[in-house]
């Protein structure tokens, strides 16, 4: 088959996705074209079958929001036709879907139907989709799309609640390639970061305020006064700066290392003991499934779908939203000793096998052959 890829190239969850099916598919031999403004952060080294078409935004003084939607409209028309693509699949509906309806629309002019998938990530419905400035745009894109699809069960039910959405969405969850992240430490960065065999504990994320990275420096404070641990934040954004402000607040900072923005996640989780993920709202938590299927176990809160993914007492726990006395203790309860963390561990590498992109990938090459 041959598709097209739009999504965002950035390090969010929706991206990264994205970048990995598209690569997945390449090498099942389908012939993928990526279509973003920027090469997608997972799309390095190169791959035979994957092609990069880069959406170009020229600026005019008039402008003082340069069209974007209209420019990727058109990049999708003259990549479509060029290269004659069998469908489009688009991830996140903001501006993805009307650029592609648009797009199609185009098409349909000249005579070339172009199936559109579009792939609900999370934030495009249960946060910016949800304003009322982009409501019915996304609404309208949503249900013209010819299949949409959802990575967790709650997204799906999310959505049904608050647009109208008229056609069936189908869950296909997220997916991790579990033989990449099943990597052994690299005993001289575990020297660098945990010189004298401290706990490990890490968060990622992009530092957006629904992922409440100050709760993690308060946990991982609390965890501090129990036992020798530290903490790795990966990841940049908008909260870092007051994230780090508590922990020097906290007196914590001496034990807490910003690696920044890191390409390389399975080398760092080799390192990691636990993943904390406090977030307001998760519609699935791909870094979470990434720290398990590297063998971390996750104590994250019951928000949105990460129950999907993390099972209570097993791959690790869950609590309220802010509940940072629960969180802690679980934390805590679960590095106490060897023992119970190997397990813990295990089990969390073992869980991490169900969402296995060998599992996955197909689910979205038979929806992609129906439109066939
Ligand atoms: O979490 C983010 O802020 C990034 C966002 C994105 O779209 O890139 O992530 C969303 O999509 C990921 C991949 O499907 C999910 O694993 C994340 O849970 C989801 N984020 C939220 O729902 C907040």
């Amino acid at each position: 088959m041959k598709i097209g890829i739009v999504c965002y190239p950035t390090f969010g969850g929706s991206g990264v996705l994205a970048t990995e099916l598209g690569k997945a598919l390449a090498q099942k031999g389908h012939m993928v074209h990526f279509i973003t403004y920027q090469q997608p952060v997972r799309l390095n080294g190169f791959i035979p079958n994957i092609f990069y078409h880069e959406v170009q935004v020229p600026t005019y003084p008039l402008f003082d929001y340069p069209p974007y939607e209209t420019a990727l409209a058109s990049t999708m028309v003259d990549v479509i036709k060029n290269n004659n693509l069998d469908l489009l699949h688009v991830h996140y509906a903001i501006p993805h879907a009307s650029a592609a309806y648009m797009a199609k629309q185009i098409l349909k002019k000249e005579g070339k139907s172009i199936p559109v998938i579009t792939t609900l990530h999370g934030t495009d419905i249960t946060l910016v989709g949800r304003d009322k400035t982009y409501a019915p745009v996304v609404t309208f894109s949503i249900n013209e799309s010819d299949a949409i699809t959802a990575v967790s069960q709650n997204l799906r039910d999310e959505t049904f609640k608050h647009f109208d959405i008229k056609k069936e969405i189908e869950v296909i969850v997220n997916f991790v390639d579990v033989s990449r992240f099943s990597r052994k430490p690299i005993d001289a960065f575990k020297k660098v970061i945990a010189p004298n065999g401290e706990r490990v504990l890490m968060h990622a994320s992009n530092f957006r305020k629904i992922k409440r990275v100050q709760d993690v420096v308060k946990i991982f404070a609390t965890v501090l006064k129990q036992m020798p641990a530290k903490l790795l934040f990966v990841g940049d954004g908008p909260e870092r700066s007051t994230a780090e402000d508590l922990a020097r607040e906290l007196g914590v900072c001496d034990e807490i290392r910003f690696v920044g923005k890191q390409e390389q996640m399975e080398d760092i989780l080799a390192i990691a003991d636990l993943f904390l993920l406090t977030s307001e709202y998760e519609s699935f938590g791909l870094a979470a499934l990434e720290a398990m299927a590297a063998g971390v176990p996750v104590v994250s809160t019951n928000a949105g779908g990460l129950g999907e993914i993390n099972i209570q007492g097993k791959t690790g726990y869950m609590a309220n939203v802010g509940d940072i006395e629960t969180m802690s203790n679980q934390a805590m309860s679960i590095l106490k000793d060897d023992a119970t963390l190997k397990t813990f561990k295990e089990n969390a590498a073992e869980h991490a096998k169900i969402f296995d992109i060998a599992n996955i990938v197909p689910l979205y090459e038979k929806l992609y052959e129906k439109f066939l």
